[in-house]
């Protein structure tokens, strides 16, 4: 830049320290300039969280410097662009993970400790930014990480909830859900964009307009409410690049008024006008049944009709041909939830930027790639017409046209088997007229992902199996991954160093493959014995905060045991508390001497069931029952022991993961698209027991089965145990078992029965009575190979050095270049 313009940016930038610096004492000071500046408490004195504050607002300068060279050279560049459409995204906490991905975690702690603060107790202050449910949340959070840490051109966009995900009370072994209002603390890591609103459309009618000779469709909204922008900034790991998850926030929009103000009840209309803001205030805490309510429906809408404004008007500043549009973007749905996103381009692009809907479609169907992350045809979402006819009146004819197309294009395809021409369409006719959310992704995306191989070979040969004869090239699988740097560098920062120590690099972090480099060490005395030192740590970590949390005392040299995850049936924590009723059984009727030979167990159990789903609440309750009953027998004393963790979150996560020996995935076969749990927990080298589900049969192929401990019936067994009805040859341990709860032996008889039931002969859909002895083989392999330490200890090494598969990076890669056809874009300087 020259002239006026460059003179005033060198003085700019003269008057500008460049960069901040990341000199101890340059630290402490920008921590000291917060703390009196930001935080507004005086520098000599402030307590734990007022420095995390100053702390993570140092942190914050740093990544905006970042943050803007990126978005300015994005700019710059113009290359095509991924945006992630999610309405979930499970972050945690951004302390730790941000100055770790800018390579100045030591730094901060060195400033830190010259100011008389512990780094670790300082990052404990933070509180979770929980905008998700469970797995496809934290899955969203992982890839955002690396996305960023790959350099690619990407954007995150979500809604920003007011209330996160509940939190989970325990009051007399009973869930209670408390709201998060993670908000009241301040939110450091977000920028707020108030220049950056765009106005979100509800109700009204749909009338014939004619321009310029053209017939167009004018939705005349009955409602308007403002979307306002709030930026997260997302740092990469050993890059500056630093790209954007955008979430949208309701407010009231001052060009259009809920309540008109002539009827001269002025109050009334202000409180009115605030209503708009219940929009994006709370997260529906159920990630599996649909119930069709409106405001979902609000939800889904708001946040893809000002994500896909956003990425119009973005476009257009730097293109005015909508046929390269495609060229310059690609827009993924997490799942059908950002459905509504297809439908809503086609109306900007058809009665907006007026083409011809053969256009649009053919630009709509270039441009989205869908990715479904559930297997039953239960957990596919539907929205009723009437709903939508209401809510979205533009919306529903469009979707009809695009249908009435579709059908008749199939129909030239396939003839009149009416049958599958209904299983097909778009709207389901019934009871409830619908729309289905899948069909409509199927048919407007280029491209169906599933997130692992068995789930996509579930997929076309149950839920989308008409679609998949119909075009099988659309249809392919990305199989899930997690960051490495989040959950082991953050989480387990004592294994990650053993680990670039023996590695003799800490290129792994960004280069996860190189962790195969440690099996040629796995049976190395040293670095065995160093490994085991560091686990011993980490469990010791857990067990000062199950004590601090439940009082509970338990044995470090207890294999612990761990199964957490949010609690549905298909995940069998009923399983895992009946197969520790049978193990304390066992050890109740032994004789005395025989009692040495048990391996002790700390078995802990952590996880949220929907507030509605009462079966789930049920099995909490059991859980505590038995624990209360188990961990108050001194008979029993520590060969067993078992705790429910409760309020289970990211932060809980990354501290049980890494203090784990063995982690349980025990889902029935066919159920479990992915799981994503057990890869953090193999990264940390914590051995698995599980059955061959979802993208545990590809971690069987990476680290070998004889390394773990599988059990249970197989994928295609399923199905056959299930028709062939009731097994009339009942376990005995597991009718023992299930009579023991029955008959009260834990107390609450009554509230326990149709929890039984779930289980009895004819009614266990998840076949826990079936697979019930397998599990029990399978538990008693474990406890035989933990016996010889060593062993175990090498089997713990490979299990990281084979999780390099499992690394969110792999999975977006093969995104960028197989899905979105997007390529790196490295910020330089
Ligand atoms: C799948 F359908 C859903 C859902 O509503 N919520 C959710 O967390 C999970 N998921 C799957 O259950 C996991 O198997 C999978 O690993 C994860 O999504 C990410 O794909």
């Amino acid at each position: 830049v020259s002239g006026e313009q460059g003179a005033k940016a060198e003085r700019m930038f003269a008057l500008m320290d460049r960069f901040l610096k990341n000199d101890p004492i340059s630290l402490q000071k920008d921590i000291l300039d917060h703390v009196e500046y930001t935080v507004a408490r005086s520098r000599f004195n402030f307590d734990d969280f007022e420095a995390y504050q100053a702390l993570s607002h140092s942190v914050r300068d740093r990544l905006i410097e970042r943050w803007h060279d990126t978005q300015l050279y994005f700019k710059r560049k113009d290359p095509k662009r991924v945006y992630f459409l999610s309405l979930e995204f499970l972050m945690g906490r951004s302390l730790s993970n941000s100055v770790i991905n800018l390579g100045i975690r030591d730094q901060y702690a060195d400033a830190l400790g010259q100011l008389g603060f512990e780094y670790e107790v300082v990052a404990e202050q933070e509180g979770d930014a929980a905008l998700g449910n469970g797995g496809l949340a934290r899955l969203s959070a992982c890839q955002m990480d690396s996305l960023a840490t790959l350099d690619y051109p990407a954007w995150g966009y979500g809604l920003r909830y007011q209330y996160g995900l509940f939190r989970q009370v325990i009051l007399d072994g009973f869930q209670h859900e408390q709201p998060d209002y993670w908000l009241n603390f301040g939110n450091p890591w977000e920028i707020e964009r108030i220049h950056v609103t765009y106005p979100v459309k509800f109700y009204g009618t749909v009338e014939d307009e004619t321009l310029n000779g053209g017939k167009y469709k004018v939705w005349i909204p009955g409602e308007m409410v403002e979307a306002v922008a709030y930026d997260n900034p997302i740092p990469g790991y050993g890059t500056r690049n630093t790209i954007t998850l955008r979430l949208w926030a309701a407010k009231p929009s001052d060009q259009y008024d809920i309540e008109s103000y002539n009827t001269g009840d002025y109050i009334n209309a202000v409180v009115n006008r605030q209503k708009a803001e219940t929009i994006s205030s709370v997260l529906y805490p159920d990630d599996r049944s649909y119930q069709g309510k409106e405001l979902r429906l609000k939800q889904q809408y708001f946040f893809v009709s000002a994500s896909v404004q956003d990425i119009i008007r973005r476009f257009k500043d730097a293109h005015s041909n909508f046929d390269e549009f495609p060229e310059k973007v690609a827009l993924q749905l997490n799942d059908t939830h950002p459905s509504l996103a297809i439908v809503e381009v086609m109306r900007i692009l058809v009665d907006e930027e007026h083409l011809d809907w053969n256009r649009a479609s053919d630009i709509v169907g270039k441009i989205f790639s869908f990715t479904s992350h559930t297997v039953i045809a239960e957990g596919l979402e539907k929205i009723p017409v009437d709903l939508l006819a209401s809510l979205l009146p533009r919306h529903l004819q469009i979707i009809y046209s695009i249908n009435f197309k579709f059908v008749e294009e199939l129909k030239k395809k396939i003839g009149l088997d009416y049958n599958r021409l209904s299983r097909m369409s778009i709207i389901e006719e019934g009871a409830v007229k619908s729309i289905r959310s899948a069909n409509l992704s199927i048919v407007c995306s280029h491209t169906v992902n599933g997130v692992s191989r068995v789930h996509l070979e579930l997929l076309k040969a149950n839920v989308f199996k008409d679609f998949y004869e119909l075009w099988p090239e659309k249809f392919q699988f990305k199989t899930n991954g997690v960051t490495q740097r989040r959950w082991i560098v953050v989480s387990n920062p004592s294994l990650s160093a053993l680990i670039s120590k023996w590695l003799g690099t800490e290129a792994w972090i960004r280069d996860v493959e190189l962790l195969t480099g440690l099996r040629e060490y796995a049976a190395d005395s040293f670095l065995q014995h160093e490994w085991k030192m560091v686990r011993k740590v980490n469990k010791m970590r857990l067990a000062e905060y199950i004590e601090a949390m439940s009082g509970l005392k338990v044995s470090l040299d207890a294999m612990f045991d761990v199964q957490i995850k949010r609690i549905h049936e298909y995940k069998r924590q009923l399983l895992n508390i009946l197969g520790i009723i049978h193990r304390y059984d066992c050890i109740k009727n032994m004789e005395k001497s025989d009692r040495r030979k048990v391996v002790p167990h700390v078995c802990i159990i952590g996880g949220k069931a929907a507030p509605g789903y009462e079966v789930a609440k049920k099995i909490i309750k059991l859980c505590h029952a038995v624990a209360e009953k188990i961990n108050n027998d001194s008979d029993v004393g520590d060969l067993l022991k078992l705790v429910f963790i409760p309020d289970y979150n990211v932060s809980v996560a990354e501290l049980v993961i890494p203090g784990a020996d063995l982690s349980q995935h025990l889902s029935t076969a066919g159920n479990e698209a992915s799981g994503t749990g057990s890869m953090k927990f193999l990264m940390n080298g914590c051995l698995l027991l599980a059955t061959e589900d979802g993208s545990t049969v590809e971690i069987i192929e990476e680290i070998g089965a004889d390394n773990m401990f599988l059990f249970g019936s197989k994928v295609h067994d399923v199905p056959i145990l299930r028709e062939k009805g009731p097994d009339l040859k009942v376990n005995l341990q597991f009718a023992r078992v299930v009579r023991m709860v029955r008959d009260g032996y834990f107390g609450f008889k009554d509230y326990f029965k149709s929890l039984c039931d779930t289980v009895e002969v004819g009614n266990d859909f998840y076949l826990l009575g079936s697979d019930f002895e397998s599990y029990l083989e399978a538990q008693a392999a474990a406890d035989k190979a933990f016996v010889d330490q060593e062993k175990w200890t090498q089997m713990s090494i490979l299990s990281t050095a084979g999780s390099g598969r499992f690394s969110s990076d792999r999975t977006i890669q093969d995104y960028a270049e197989n899905t979105w056809g997007i390529e790196p874009c490295p910020c330089p300087f």
